[in-house]
């Protein structure tokens, strides 16, 4: 016998779902039903908070996710923040309002989620972080993560770039004088957005390694935001005001593209006057690695929807899943021999 309560609750789960374009439903994992699963009819629904559409790489994670749902049948509601962390609590709320069976969500930021994360646990809603982390001393907020190692690819660009000056020396001359210079190499950062883990960690993971390398200046980190328009403002800027800079570090591809056309303008050689290291490993910077524009590539997996949907479902059933997955990425540089065979990046 329902009770009136559970027939408000699928009347109004049917309403919203008609809002939402049409979607197959679920079951938990075949042959396995939970009691959860039979009380909600044998469907699962997805509540995913996005935090906006700021570079091509967080377009096709969006892609990633609404294909791998669409897929795997399983409903999905989903919000985008347009940047803003208070849209983000909101679309968390709305979820659990509406009682979805999972909450996914890129935190834009680290900080500030503690409460609405408790107010999800407190209905009994998993929630599973993704792409970037969150700060948080009570590890019952939330089921677990899926995303990029941002320390590990700071690691890599330093790393790179370490490489790289290993074999130029002396250092080229500055445009203020003719003559080799023998003092460090001057690097700046285009970093990304403020407080986020992903800049956090980038920022964390170079340093781990060039802080403590004599041969290396940080002269400049400035945050770009991770916006191509961005990325060329500020390389405009650091042209005109830092008397030679010998390396660029970064944090996306989109900021990169702006720096290169920054570059132009002034007349400088990206990737032969300029070191340029960049994170993402879009088409468009690819492209500019096999043109030799860009020195080093370093890939940061966008395409993270179908295992999003699998923790899901996982998480529906009442199953539990790893605490941390870091995604495969890889490493694309200048003296690859195989460049031209790294196939379309499909962003
Ligand atoms: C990284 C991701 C970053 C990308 C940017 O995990 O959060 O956000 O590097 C994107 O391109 O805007």
């Amino acid at each position: 016998m329902r009770t009136r309560r559970q027939d408000y609750r699928a009347a109004a789960r049917w309403l919203v779902a008609l809002a939402f374009a049409g979607f197959a439903l679920v079951s938990c994992a075949p042959g396995k039903t939970s009691a959860k699963s039979k009380a909600k009819g044998d469907d699962i629904i997805l509540g995913f908070s996005q935090i906006g559409a700021e570079s091509a790489w967080r377009n096709c994670n969006t892609k990633s996710v609404q294909d791998a749902a669409a897929a795997s049948g399983i409903q999905l509601l989903f919000e985008n923040a347009e940047q803003k962390q208070e849209n983000q609590i909101k679309a968390i709320r709305s979820f659990i309002a509406y009682q979805v069976d999972v909450i996914a969500f890129v935190p834009i930021v680290s900080d500030g989620w503690d409460n609405v994360l408790r107010e999800a646990r407190d209905a009994g809603i998993p929630v599973l972080v993704t792409d970037r982390k969150i700060t948080t001393a009570d590890e019952t907020l939330f089921a677990g993560f899926i995303g990029t190692d941002s320390d590990r690819e700071g690691i890599e660009a330093a790393q790179f770039l370490e490489d790289k000056f290993r074999a130029r020396r002396p250092l080229p001359p500055s445009r203020a004088s003719s003559r080799p210079r023998v003092g460090p190499v001057r690097v700046v950062e285009l970093s990304g957005t403020e407080g986020s883990s992903a800049a956090t960690g980038r920022a964390r993971g170079f340093r781990s390694i060039l802080g403590a390398d004599k041969d290396f200046e940080i002269v400049r980190s400035e945050s770009g935001d991770f916006l191509r328009s961005k990325g060329y403002e500020i390389m405009l800027k650091l042209l005109d005001e830092v008397p030679h800079i010998d390396a660029l570090f970064s944090h996306n591809d989109g900021m990169t593209l702006g720096a290169l056309d920054a570059m132009r303008e002034r007349g400088i050689v990206p990737g032969q006057d300029i070191v340029i290291v960049s994170i993402d490993a879009e088409q468009a910077a690819i492209d500019a690695l096999k043109a030799g524009e860009v020195n080093c590539v370093i890939e940061c997996n966008p395409k993270t929807g179908p295992s999003i949907m699998d923790l899901t479902r996982k998480l529906a059933c009442g199953q539990p899943i790893p605490r941390l997955l870091h995604v495969e990425e890889r490493v694309f540089s200048e003296g690859d021999p195989n460049l031209d065979e790294i196939p379309p990046r499909g962003y």
